[in-house]
């Protein structure tokens, strides 16, 4: 292999090709030959990172959510495969004048208050929300 930068599973699963085999010093005439066919199967690698559908979530809510409400709900996607990719996300922190009042589910990405009441305020929370792939053996 010159050149791998042209294999990336995301495009391309599979390769083929075929060799032959030609006999070097032939006795006399065209020299044999043998033919195979060649069918390489990629095997995907982590090399894309998980990527938020948004770089900005704007939610609006009463101050008076009950617990369980879902106040946000963030999405990453990941092009590997399997728990390389969108499927091994998980949602591992959240940061913010609130955030001590929220929890954030690992695997949807959603958001509810902990307590009834969050705030009295009127401006705007903001939060931050760490997407990663954790726990891949
Ligand atoms: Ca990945
Ligand atoms: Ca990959």
């Amino acid at each position: 292999m010159r050149d791998s930068s042209h294999l990336d599973y995301e495009r391309l699963k599979t390769v083929n090709f075929t060799i032959v085999a030609t006999e070097k010093e032939a006795p006399s005439g065209s020299p044999r030959q043998s033919r195979a066919s060649v069918t390489v199967h990629l095997r995907d690698r982590n090399d894309n990172s998980p990527e938020f559908s948004k770089d900005r979530y704007v939610v609006e809510i009463p101050e008076d959510a009950s617990p369980g409400t879902t106040v946000a709900w963030v999405r990453a996607v990941d092009r590997d495969s399997g728990l390389l990719g969108s499927e091994g996300i998980r949602y591992t922190r959240i940061s913010g004048p609130m955030a001590s009042r929220l929890h954030l589910e690992p695997t949807s990405g959603e958001c509810f208050p902990f307590f009834s009441r969050l705030s009295g305020r009127r401006s705007p929370l903001f939060l931050s929300i760490v997407g990663c792939q954790c726990s891949l053996a």
